[in-house]
């Protein structure tokens, strides 16, 4: 039998980068998945490659995690089988810009915010509600090593991931005599389109930021994903960073000519 098998693991941002390779790790396991993003044409796509490859179920949701409303009345009308959600991963989030804070646009502020704070929340609320009833679940967020350490010019971005950081923490204090579990899974340098997402299209500023090192892949995160969701019941994994074996902090690189 395999670790997750019968389990539900919904999953926010899963359209492409770490959340799609979460869905297709937790799908190995056996996990049925509720897989959600803005793309639904990405996420369709998905579905039909997951369940043939894993024989497990998939449910797609067209989700922008900013939307309060949508969060809360689509995550509530999920269809009877799909309401128990065992696993929620919050992992939709993005960077906008790298500028001085006192060059910066804010509307990219807003929209980090909205997303990385705002949006986790949200989904968080609804969820955990749910969790809370049942008395079982599994929260794993996808923090960030800028989660841990600011850096010029990531400002925001960074404030985004502390405050994801502090979440993890006093969530799982909150729920503690709930059974469930709380995780947060805090990367370095992943190659996603998260880069590309961030200068806004120009792919050579985005190609950049990986220059003469090897990045860690999605895949690499998903396997932390799949390790903290498939501990014993009783062991929760609280934290795990991982970088680049070329990175050493935020701000460290060996970068090779
Ligand atoms: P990608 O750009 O490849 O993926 C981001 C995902 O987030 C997409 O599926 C996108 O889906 C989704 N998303 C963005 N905004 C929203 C929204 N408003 N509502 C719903 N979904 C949304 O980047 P990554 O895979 O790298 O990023 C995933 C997470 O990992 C983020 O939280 C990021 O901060 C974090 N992270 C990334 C690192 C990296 O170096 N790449 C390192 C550390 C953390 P769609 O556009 O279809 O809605
Ligand atoms: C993404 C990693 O270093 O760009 O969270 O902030 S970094």
């Amino acid at each position: 039998m395999k670790k997750l098998e019968s389990k539900i693991a919904f999953i926010t941002g899963a359209s492409s980068g770490i959340g799609k390779a979460c869905a297709f790790s937790l799908a190995e396991q056996g996990a049925n998945l509720i897989i959600s993003a803005r793309r639904i044409n990405l996420i369709e796509q998905m579905k039909e490659e997951i369940q043939s490859k894993f024989n497990v179920k998939v449910f797609t949701l067209k989700l922008d995690v900013k939307n309060k409303k949508e969060v809360n009345e689509l995550i509530n009308s999920l269809p009877e089988e799909w309401k128990s959600i065992d696993i929620l991963v919050n992992n939709a989030g993005l960077a906008k810009g790298m500028n001085k804070i006192y060059e910066d646009d804010i509307d990219n502020w807003e929209d980090m915010i909205d997303t990385n704070i705002k949006g986790l929340l949200y989904v968080t609320r609804t969820v955990v509600s749910g969790m809370v009833e049942r008395k079982s679940g599994h929260v794993i967020n996808i923090g960030s090593t800028a989660g841990h350490e600011a850096y010029p010019k990531g400002h925001v971005y960074c404030a985004t991931k502390h405050a994801v950081n502090a979440i993890t923490k006093s969530l799982r204090m909150d729920v503690v005599d709930k059974n469930i579990r709380v995780s947060t899974v805090d990367p370095g340098a992943v190659e996603t389109n998260f880069s590309n997402v961030r200068f806004f299209g120009d792919k050579e500023k985005a190609k950049n930021v990986y220059k003469g090192i090897t990045p860690l892949v999605a895949e690499d995160v998903a396997e932390a994903v799949t390790f903290c969701a498939t501990r014993p019941p009783h062991a929760n994994i609280a934290e795990i960073i991982l970088m680049p074996t070329q990175q050493a902090s935020a701000l460290v690189f060996h970068r090779e000519e």
